[in-house]
């Protein structure tokens, strides 16, 4: 059969590094995008390959999704459309929801309509845990501490009704945090590699944060999207968390990143409460043991080596941007 996958999000971190893959293993790869005044592909511009095909649509505009599913009949579809972003949710509640809680629902509903036989992938995410302390695994308690966190564990819970009722073939993967050179700037992971980069190189002396104490499960992108499809491929629907299961705190995460530019972060870091959340979530560390046992899904980047990778990406990138506007004559 003809692998054909729809992945909702292409734009984004995580669906950029997913399109790759999918590429790799030979699917036609059909991509949702939403229509912006200018164009934001920067995460899939490098992508040249005619089996990748990109559509307008929205989470939000249900017909869109039901004429795509429709038109494309992919034989699997990744739902990693979403504000993903935990602060500005309690700014747009009503947004997060109508995008990562009935977005979900809408695109499952135009699978099931189209009676087309298809394999189907949540996004669903280690904040829907909250406040139920660390490890979590699978079989822990969500208390979501966040507009974000509630609207992801409504599309948790409709996703298992779809499997339940309906029989289709449908996975929620529990990620923990996972981020990349490619991460979105207001996340505070790249937020303090982009910062390290700019201090470095004297654009900059200082970076402005919020709770320096949160713990949290960082692990690299690119092998996150790998576990995705895994799940996929599996004989049975099941969902499954990946995380590396080592907790750092967000100081520790500036330690590793200045450090390695040959900075101390006590010299450039200040705080500004503005960047706190209403409700925080203290501390996330994953117990991926079923992805490892069931998939051999295992996490191979730690924290310090993605602070690293990071930094050194961000200060490549901008020294090529410095270089370039010194030469424009
Ligand atoms: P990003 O924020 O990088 O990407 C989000 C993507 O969703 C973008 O392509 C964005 O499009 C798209 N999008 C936003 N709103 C809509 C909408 N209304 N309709 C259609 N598409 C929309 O997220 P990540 O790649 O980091 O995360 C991917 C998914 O995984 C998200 O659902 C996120 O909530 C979840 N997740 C992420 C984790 C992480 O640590 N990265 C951990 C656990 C879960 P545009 O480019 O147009 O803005
Ligand atoms: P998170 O990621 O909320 O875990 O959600 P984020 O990087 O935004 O915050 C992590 C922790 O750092 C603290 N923090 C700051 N956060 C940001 N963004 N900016 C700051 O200046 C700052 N200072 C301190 C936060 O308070 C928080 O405790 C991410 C997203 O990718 C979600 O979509 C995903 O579901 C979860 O990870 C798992």
């Amino acid at each position: 059969m003809d692998k054909r996958a729809l992945i909702t999000g292409i734009t984004g971190q995580d669906g950029s590094y997913l399109a790759e893959l999918l590429l790799e293993k030979g699917y036609e790869v059909h991509g949702l995008v939403r229509r912006h005044s200018t164009l934001n592909r920067s995460r899939i511009d490098h992508i040249v390959d005619p089996r990748l095909h990109l559509h307008y649509g929205d989470l939000t505009d249900g017909v869109s999704l039901v004429n795509l599913v429709r038109l494309i009949e992919p034989t699997e579809v990744y739902n990693l459309g979403a504000q993903s972003h935990v602060k500005v949710s309690f700014e747009m509640p009503e947004y997060t929801a109508s995008t990562d809680a009935v977005g979900t629902l809408r695109l499952l509903e135009a699978i099931r309509a189209s009676g087309i036989d298809c394999r189907f992938y949540q996004a669903s995410t280690s904040e829907m845990f909250g406040s139920t302390p660390p490890p979590q695994s699978e079989t822990t308690r969500f208390h979501p501490r966040s507009p974000y966190g509630a609207a992801k564990v409504y599309s948790h819970w409709v996703t298992v009704n779809y499997r339940e009722a309906y029989d289709l073939f449908a996975v929620s993967g529990i990620l923990f945090n996972h981020e990349s050179p490619r991460r979105g700037e207001s996340f505070v992971t790249r937020k303090i590699t982009l910062g390290v980069a700019s201090i470095k190189l004297g654009i900059t002396d200082h970076l402005v944060l919020g709770n320096l104490d949160a713990v949290r499960d960082w692990g690299y992108a690119k092998e996150y999207v790998e576990g995705m499809w895994q799940m996929l491929q599996h004989d049975e629907p099941q969902d499954y968390v990946l995380a590396t299961g080592i907790g750092t705190t967000v100081r520790h995460f500036c330690d590793y990143a200045f450090g390695h530019a040959g900075l101390d972060w006590q010299d450039h870091v200040r705080y500004d409460a503005s960047y706190e959340r209403p409700s925080e979530v203290d501390a996330l560390i994953g117990d991926a043991s079923k992805a490892h046992d069931v998939l051999g899904w295992k996490a191979q980047t730690d924290a310090e080596t993605l602070a690293r990778l990071m930094v050194d990406a961000d200060l490549d990138s901008m020294e090529r941007l410095l270089r370039h506007r010194s030469e424009r004559p």
